[in-house]
């Protein structure tokens, strides 16, 4: 049965291989074609260093705003296939270089634990290069189960965190 209302979801991307900014732009213009869905919103793109093992390149990273009939599965769905697209190889390496990411952050305010979902994204309140574009684009934004968006970053230390500009 056809949802007759739609969820707002926060997606991060993030890239550090092959021309990172451009797999990024690249990847809000995708995001913009979803099914079912709508683009609202998206960050500036940021340089952030490398949260994992430090001898691996400097992220770009992003946020962007959806309105979206798709379950959230679908939308991971989706999601995956886009990374897929971008030439994203599951090497194994845990917290390796990869050239495009794309994780739900939010899903409404829905908690969703599964094998393939974790949401609120578990990472969201420790990340830096997830908070600050989160403010940017919605400072009042608060993500049920973590908090408010802009606590957040005020406690959250910025690591180097520059917004790239145009
Ligand atoms: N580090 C940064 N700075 N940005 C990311 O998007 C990112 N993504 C990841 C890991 C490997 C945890 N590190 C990251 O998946």
């Amino acid at each position: 049965m056809k949802k007759n209302y739609r969820t707002l979801a926060y997606i991060g991307l993030g890239s550090n291989l092959q021309d990172p900014s451009t797999q990024i732009a690249i990847a809000l213009r995708e995001l913009a074609l979803l099914p079912k869905s709508d683009l609202q919103q998206h960050s500036g793109l940021y340089l952030s260093r490398p949260m994992g093992p430090p001898d691996q390149p400097v992220y770009v990273n992003a946020v962007a705003s959806i309105k979206t009939h798709l379950e959230a599965e679908e939308l991971l769905n989706h999601l995956q296939s886009i990374e897929n697209k971008h030439g994203r190889e599951r090497l194994g390496e845990h917290w390796g270089p990869r050239t495009l990411d794309l994780d739900i952050l939010s899903y409404g305010n829905k908690k969703i634990n599964s094998p393939r979902l974790n949401i609120p994204h578990p990472g969201v309140r420790l990340r830096e290069f997830v908070l600050y574009p989160l403010q940017e684009i919605d400072k009042n934004l608060i993500i049920a189960g973590v908090g408010r968006v802009d606590r957040l970053s005020q406690k959250c230390y910025a690591n180097g965190l520059a917004l790239l500009e145009e």
